[in-house]
């Protein structure tokens, strides 16, 4: 019996279940540069230079290590991946095709409910063994609870995995996070390590020009590019990241800088959700570091929270949700995108330096993510699908599985605060605390009524006085509300009134 194996762009791992449950002797691995998938979104050319490369050289793996391939390049022109397993199909009579779970709702849609009658044979899905937790876990975690706690489900993860803890089953240093060690602000000391570059080698640079004619109206720049392409090379950026920068991880995570760009954050995302890297090697690699005397428990543990805690815990509650999910807009968040989000001028240095960092490097660190381009939709009431398909488009590390609850949860608060409690809105305060940017800003970040006021401070008072009827309640922002109620009623009035002209005006930012 012979079989299809079709390896998606962000499957590229040789432990794949995929390939595992295949025999290399009578099967045949498929594999497609598509248009719906480089389409769906417009996706930063880094991002296509990076999947179609990558892909490339771990085909090329393949067939050193005895494996049919059928690889379909971008120029075939081919519509879909069902498309390239109807060709494989039709010169190759499989009896099935294999496939491990994809990372997307709507691909496995397809799968599921079209690709079988397509193709005329059994579509098998197999489990994506790469995450540390399975579905069936995450749903038998989740099943009876009131709030699904990120913080619990990564106690959870800690002693499944083993990662942290002592013999005796406690987690080492005796508590499970250290996030509040997590929070200083940088001021130039250590230095930041330089960025690792790798140089395109002819496979890149051939994908590169393919990219920049076919998808050069898509918001980006293709050069310079810089990334690992393959496993080896992802792996070198992970030696790197560990060596360089992950003692400095925990107390800088927070940090925003007008000079460092990446600060001490590891750029490993992308390489791990294309399957160059595993999680549960990465998460090793830090822990053996803290045992090795190389890097601080704070910084260890905060890294492997990212990746045994947050990146897990959003996979679970994506695949537990959807499709309801990506459906909810708790704060009826319907204002159009702003153009600045594309690059259109503007004086807020936090938002230009986010969105520049986003166009260059198809990468902008968790919180310029999630503090300034996502603080400012939230507290714009940007709506939750224009913001989703944005982040899903610019960002280099970006599947629905992951981009999704972080937007729409975290950023947006539309799923009515089960990712977070409460919302993470916050005042031009915030970003002046973690970042020098206000310093080199335009806008006055002390005042909040003036024309030349930072707008996230009157954004903030409209966000919580147009909120609360939901949000005074709350224990943790009783004392926001009981602040405003405080201030003086013209003051007050005055401030509203410029959030809503800034809310119904967002080109003028
Ligand atoms: P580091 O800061 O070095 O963190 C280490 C690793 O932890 C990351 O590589 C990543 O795998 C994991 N991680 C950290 N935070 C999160 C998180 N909140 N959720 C899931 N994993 C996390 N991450 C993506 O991988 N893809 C996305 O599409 C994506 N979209 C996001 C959208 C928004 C609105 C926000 C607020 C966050 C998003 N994140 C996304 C999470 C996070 O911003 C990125 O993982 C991180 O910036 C990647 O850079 P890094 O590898 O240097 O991360
Ligand atoms: C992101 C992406 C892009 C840009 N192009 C392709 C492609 O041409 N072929 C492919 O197999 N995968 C691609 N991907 C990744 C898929 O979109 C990804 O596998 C699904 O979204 C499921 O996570």
């Amino acid at each position: 019996m012979s079989r299809l194996v079709l390896v998606l762009g962000d499957q590229l791992s040789a432990s794949l279940s995929s390939l595992n449950a295949a025999d290399r002797l009578c099967d045949t691995v498929v594999m497609a540069e598509v248009r719906e998938e480089a389409s769906y979104v417009p996706h930063h050319p880094k991002k296509i230079i990076f999947m179609f490369s990558a892909m490339r050289h771990f085909a090329a793996q393949l067939r050193q290590q005895g494996w049919q391939v059928d690889y379909y390049p971008y120029q075939m022109g081919l519509a879909s991946l069902c498309d390239a397993l109807q060709q494989s199909a039709a010169n190759r009579q499989p009896q099935e095709v294999l496939i491990t779970r994809c990372g997307e709702w709507r691909l496995d849609q397809q799968m599921r409910q079209q690709w079988p009658s397509k193709l005329g044979v059994p579509v098998t899905l197999l489990e994506d063994q790469r995450f540390l937790c399975s579905h069936a876990d995450f749903q038998r975690w989740a099943a009876g609870r009131k709030q699904l706690r990120m913080e619990y489900f990564y106690r959870e993860m800690r002693q499944r995995s083993g990662l942290l803890m002592t013999a005796m089953g406690e987690p080492e240093g005796g508590r499970w996070n250290f996030d509040s060690e997590n929070r200083a602000r940088y001021e130039g000391k250590p230095a930041c390590p330089a960025p690792l570059h790798f140089a395109p080698d002819p496979i890149t640079a051939e994908v590169a020009e393919l990219v920049k004619q076919e998808f050069s109206h898509h918001f980006g720049d293709a050069e310079p590019f810089v990334f690992a392409v393959t496993r080896e090379q992802a792996l070198t950026a992970l030696s790197y990241f560990i060596d360089n920068a992950l003692p400095w991880f925990g107390d800088y995570q927070d940090a925003m800088s007008l000079h460092h760009d990446h600060l001490f954050h590891s750029l490993l995302s992308v390489y791990l959700n294309a399957g160059l890297l595993l999680p549960l090697e990465t998460c090793q690699a830090a822990e053996q570091a803290w045992r090795d005397g190389k890097a601080p428990l704070n910084a260890a543990e905060g890294f492997i929270r990212q990746i045994l805690g947050w990146r897990e815990y959003v996979r679970g509650i994506y695949w537990l949700k959807m499709p309801d999910y990506s459906k909810q807009n708790a704060l009826a968040s319907q204002r159009p995108l702003p153009p600045l989000y594309w690059g259109a001028p503007t004086q807020m240095r936090c938002v230009s330096e986010a969105v520049r960092a986003t166009r260059e490097h198809a990468h902008a660190h968790h919180i310029q993510r999630l503090m300034v381009t996502g603080n400012l939709a939230l507290l714009l009431g940007v709506d939750v699908k224009e913001i989703h398909s944005w982040y899903l488009a610019v960002y280099a590390d970006a599947y629905e599985w992951v981009e999704l609850p972080n937007t729409l949860g975290m950023v947006m608060h539309a799923d009515g605060g089960m990712l977070g409690s409460k919302p993470y809105a916050a005042s031009g305060k915030y970003i002046q605390r973690m970042s020098d940017y206000c310093s080199q800003c335009h806008y006055n970040v002390t005042t909040s009524e003036n024309s030349d006021s930072c707008p996230l401070n009157a954004l903030y008072w409209h966000f919580i006085s147009r909120h609360q009827e939901r949000f005074s309640r709350h224990p943790r922002m009783a004392m926001i509300y009981r602040n405003w109620q405080r201030m003086d009623e013209d003051k007050r009035r005055r401030i509203f009134a410029r959030g809503e002209w800034l809310v119904e005006h967002p080109e003028t930012l």
